[in-house]
């Protein structure tokens, strides 16, 4: 045996169709789903199988995902293929309105688009329903965490927001919802989704300014003075909090930045379900990201959201260094069963190479990822200490 057991007293659930990995973006795109095959492949070496219930959820219909998104964008969405995308003029008309437009190309038409957002949408929304049939205390979907999507619009690789629509499943039972969102960047469409409702509340963390160039990094939202509308007679207002970061912040910055920030939120807002968005993008070393965490800073974020004992959804996010993902989301994973990893891979595992060579991470499931540091900390003490008192100052009103 590997000792890896079903913990007592609560219950993890793992809600995954495998299909969605065989979804391609293009070519060099930054985001890659074999990712998710990676992650799936280290979690089975270590037999967390063992310690959940595992699920294969169908895709979400059109109707499921018309509880949130415009029919009229999901009509394009459903129908848009690489081949009558450009001999279609009806259709090129639409592209730009609904988010496809422009160079950019951070939102490709591939094939299989549709059936690659109902499967990451149907895998929130079934993980939503477990908790709310009290099957599990904590349910992961790797798969989903697309938090850029907007009702009639794609935005930053993200389709459809699966996370939306799972708040608003859980809404259903519960008064308060805590959305807490650790990706490198600005939880934008699930803060604008909820702006005008008291019954979530919407906390980001994320890398916000401007470059040498004077471009904002994506989105260009999420500054602390942003805290959702201000009308007195908007349900919303207060209801958003957001912490700007600079780059190359470390583990033990964000540890307390978050352990202060958060539990201060949980113990105001008093949510009975929490959504952790988990994007492991927020790691050192990330092709797009510019923090310097590591694994186990990360995995803090979710030990410390899991001790208060709420109903948890784990969803993932972004993360463009592959390995890195696969390893952050075995290790959250473990966390929330209760399993301690060792830190050399399991030698039978299938895709050892891609975690092999000191380039990859030297076979080990932790390595120290700071070395691979691109990024100087521009955090400083006195920085984020300015920045947790003006959170807290913005957390006032939550007190009525
Ligand atoms: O910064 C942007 C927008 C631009 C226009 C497009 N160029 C390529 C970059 C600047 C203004 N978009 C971001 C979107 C980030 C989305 C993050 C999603 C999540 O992690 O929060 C949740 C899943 C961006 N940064 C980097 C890129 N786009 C990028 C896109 C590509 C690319 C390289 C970089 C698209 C295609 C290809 N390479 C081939
Ligand atoms: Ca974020
Ligand atoms: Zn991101």
């Amino acid at each position: 045996e590997n000792g890896i057991e079903k913990p007592k007293g609560y219950t993890v659930s793992f809600h995954y169709n495998a299909e969605v990995e065989y979804h391609h973006f293009g070519s060099s795109h930054p985001m890659k789903p074999w990712r998710l095959t990676l992650a799936k492949q280290l979690i089975l070496a270590y037999g967390l199988e063992y310690a959940m219930d595992l699920y294969q959820p169908r895709p979400a219909t059109f109707d499921e995902l018309a509880i949130f998104h415009d029919r009229q964008y999901l009509g394009f969405l459903q129908s848009i293929t690489p081949q009558n995308l450009d001999s279609d003029p009806e259709k090129a008309k639409y592209l730009e309105l609904f988010g496809f437009g422009g160079e950019s190309n951070d939102c490709p038409v591939f094939d299989g688009l549709w059936n690659y957002v109902s499967l990451y949408s149907g895998a929130s929304v079934h993980a939503a329903h477990n908790l709310l049939n009290h099957q599990s205390d904590i349910a992961i979907n790797w798969s989903g965490g697309l938090h850029h999507a907007k009702k009639n619009a794609a935005s930053g690789f993200c389709y459809v927001n699966d996370i939306v629509l799972a708040i608003q499943h859980l809404l259903t039972q519960n008064q308060r919802v805590l959305y807490v969102d650790v990706d490198v960047h600005h939880g934008d469409g699930v803060e604008q989704a909820f702006e005008s409702t008291d019954r979530v509340f919407t906390l980001s963390y994320h890398k916000y300014g401007l470059d040498k160039w004077g471009a904002g990094f994506f989105p260009g939202t999420g500054n602390i003075n942003e805290v959702g509308p201000t009308d007195p007679s908007n349900r919303g207002k207060g209801h958003t909090l957001n912490i700007p970061l600079e780059d190359g912040i470390d583990d033990e910055q964000y540890k307390w930045l978050f352990k202060t920030v958060t539990g201060a939120v949980i113990s105001k807002y008093q949510p009975t379900a929490i959504v952790l968005q988990c994007g492991a993008d927020s790691l050192g070393g990330d092709r797009l990201g510019r923090f310097n965490l590591n694994i186990k800073a990360h995995g803090f974020c979710v030990e410390h959201v899991k001790s208060f004992n709420i109903p948890l959804l784990l969803i993932g996010g972004g993360g463009y260094t592959p390995r890195n993902v696969a390893r952050t989301w075995c290790h959250e994973t473990a966390v929330c069963t209760g399993s301690e990893l060792h830190n050399n891979l399991p030698m039978h595992l299938p895709y050892l190479q891609a975690f092999d060579g000191t380039e990859n991470g030297g076979g080990m499931l932790y390595p120290n990822l700071h070395n691979t540091k691109r990024h100087d900390n521009q955090n400083t003490r006195e920085k984020l200490q300015k920045l947790v008192a003006h959170a807290m100052e913005n957390l006032r009103y939550l007190e009525g």
